[in-house]
């Protein structure tokens, strides 16, 4: 089955790489947020595209999540020593994926061309894509004002309440053609865990995006997300917070409601945790699944990919036959 994954970081790339170990090789294409991006050093930085390949990779810090495991920090170290501000710290093997990059971005190539070959060069089968070739800023609007996205998540620590959320440079946006190719071969769309406002919600405002998932639903693709929100919390970062301060629940059934109301989603995965929601989120319209979602190693990753993988061809399966569900 062809699948095609949006993601953001952490939570993103454990499903990424539940479906890495299910998928046929070279049917899995991840599109990820780059709202997160920044020139750091000089260097053109992709934090959630670098988590999604190098745990796809097999070399991502494991405490962390992001990062390279074994990671040393010599380079910010001596850039302190200089003065340099080093609250976002890359680690010296980390730098020489941004030094690549950068190379070929300022030699001409386009991110989702880079993308390809740092894939290519770690061995890595999927599709990892940028959800644009355009240079797209998540920005948040906090009562210390408007914020850079790294900001705001790494030197404050999330510690303010985001008041509102910009994309800057979203208008001139558009899906590059392999991301356009991929959701137009696509078997099944699957939405990670990721954050539905700062991870998930770029990609879905990216101009044609969406467009290109409702041709998809309606020839019959199914498109199946899962909620980062467990029991009323994140998994991981601020997205529970950030529901709250916005107006929504922060909750499944929250999330649930952003995707809805994006049009975006067939079948909806909660935990075991959160059945009770259930009802609200069917009422939505979305065919609800409920297993355990919590991801900790490659085989819980594997686990939940393989149920929401399941679940799509059996959705799919049956809008074909003509029993909706
Ligand atoms: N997160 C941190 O909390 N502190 C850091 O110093 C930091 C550096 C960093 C460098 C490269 C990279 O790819 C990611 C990095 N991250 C760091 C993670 C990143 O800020 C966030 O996890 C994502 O942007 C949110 O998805």
């Amino acid at each position: 089955m062809r699948v095609v994954c949006l993601a953001g970081g952490v939570g993103g790339a454990k499903l990424a790489d539940g479906l890495q170990q299910i998928v046929a090789p070279g049917e899995l294409t991840v599109i990820v947020n780059t709202g997160d991006d920044l020139e750091r050093h000089g260097l053109t930085v992709c934090p959630d595209h670098d988590t999604v390949l190098y745990t796809l990779a097999g070399m991502a810090d494991p405490a962390q999540g992001w990062g390279i495991a074994d990671e040393t920090f010599e380079v910010a170290t001596r850039l302190a020593q200089l003065g340099e501000e080093t609250w976002f710290r890359l680690g010296d093997r980390d730098i020489a994926t941004h030094i690549f990059r950068t190379e070929r971005l300022r030699a001409g190539a386009r991110p989702t061309e880079v993308a390809l070959e740092l894939a290519a060069r770690l061995g890595v089968r999927t599709r990892i894509l940028p959800m644009t070739d355009a240079t797209v800023r998540t920005r948040v609007r906090t009562d210390a004002g408007w914020l850079d996205f790294q900001d705001y998540f790494v030197r404050l620590r999330q510690e303010p309440e985001v008041r509102e959320v910009r994309y800057e440079g979203i208008a001139g946006a558009t899906v590059a053609p392999e991301g356009r190719e991929a959701l137009r071969s696509a078997e099944a769309i699957v939405v990670a865990p990721s954050n539905p406002i700062v991870s998930i919600g770029p990609i879905l405002a990216v101009p044609g995006l969406l467009a290109e998932i409702a041709a998809a639903r309606g020839r019959g693709v199914p498109a199946i997300g899962v909620s980062g929100i467990v029991g009323g919390k994140a998994l991981r970062g601020p997205a529970d917070r950030m529901l709250a301060a916005l107006g929504d629940e922060p909750s499944a059934l929250g999330v649930a409601r952003r995707y809805a109301a994006a049009g975006l989603l067939d079948v909806f995965v909660i935990d075991r945790a959160d059945e009770a929601l259930g009802g609200a989120i069917r009422a939505l319209g979305l065919e609800v699944v409920v297993t355990d979602t919590i991801m900790n190693d490659a085989a819980s990753h594997a686990a939940l990919a393989r149920e929401m993988v399941s679940a799509a061809a059996a959705w799919a399966a049956r809008s074909s036959s003509g029993v909706r569900p």
